[in-house]
């Protein structure tokens, strides 16, 4: 039989059923009070908080448990300032027509243009890349399994930590981004999959109506 090395399940902290309830409860009503911030203060934000975060995400399950992920960290201005070039020559391309009229129609309600000053302002970027080949050591080349799953619940969890700690963030997909291989030194057979601005919103930030609506749970959930 397989027998694989083992410990012991580490207990959670004891608690009732009524400890249960209340405990997600709070988390969820901290949880549903992040919103996306597209206008950053240049206040600074701690490396040791960006730090916690990654080792947050870090922990997410994986396939395999291969943790197919690299956290680029950017807080140079030059690095900062050249993936705003990038990026915003991509969006001006979206915006300018590329992006389609059905796509352009669906986020109009929240007022994003090709101009994207936070990618500057906000003290730290991250670059989140997904590796198609790794495994559990750093030297191993075997493939990787659910990839995008996985660095997607990983970024969930990175988002969740910033948010806690009293940081907001903005999930930014270029669309290509290539351009964040070479800016970030990572190579060819990672695939950037987001880039999160992280900071603190500045005093006239403002949060899209159209982004306060959120599905009620009938709407989201069916129970068997
Ligand atoms: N990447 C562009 C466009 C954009 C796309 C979606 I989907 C959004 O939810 C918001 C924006 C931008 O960042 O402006």
């Amino acid at each position: 039989m397989n027998d694989p090395a083992a410990v012991p399940w580490r207990p959670y902290p004891d608690m009732t059923d009524a400890d249960r309830v209340a405990r997600a409860t709070a988390f969820m009503e901290d949880l549903r009070l992040r919103h996306s911030c597209r206008t950053f203060a240049d206040t600074p934000v701690p490396r040791a908080v960006i730090e916690a975060a990654v080792r947050a995400a870090g922990s997410a399950p994986s396939g395999a448990n291969h943790q197919p992920w690299h956290f680029a960290l950017v807080s140079s201005p030059e690095a900062k300032a050249a993936i705003r070039v990038s990026a915003e020559e991509e969006e001006r391309r979206f915006y300018g027509g590329g992006g389609g009229t059905e796509w352009l129609g669906a986020i109009a309600p929240l007022g994003t243009t090709a101009d994207k000053p936070y990618l500057e302002i906000a003290p730290w970027l991250i670059v989140v890349f997904g590796q198609r080949r790794g495994g559990p050591n750093p030297d191993d080349r075997l493939p990787n399994y659910y990839v995008t799953e996985s660095v997607g619940i990983a970024c969930g969890m990175l988002l969740a930590t910033l948010h806690q700690a009293g940081v907001a963030t903005l999930v930014h997909t270029p669309n290509p981004m290539r351009f964040l291989n070479r800016i970030c030194v990572r190579p060819e057979d990672e695939k950037p999959i987001m880039l999160i601005a992280a900071g603190h919103p500045a005093p006239d930030a403002t949060i899209p109506t159209h982004a306060l609506h959120r599905k009620p749970l009938d709407q989201i959930a069916s129970w068997l």
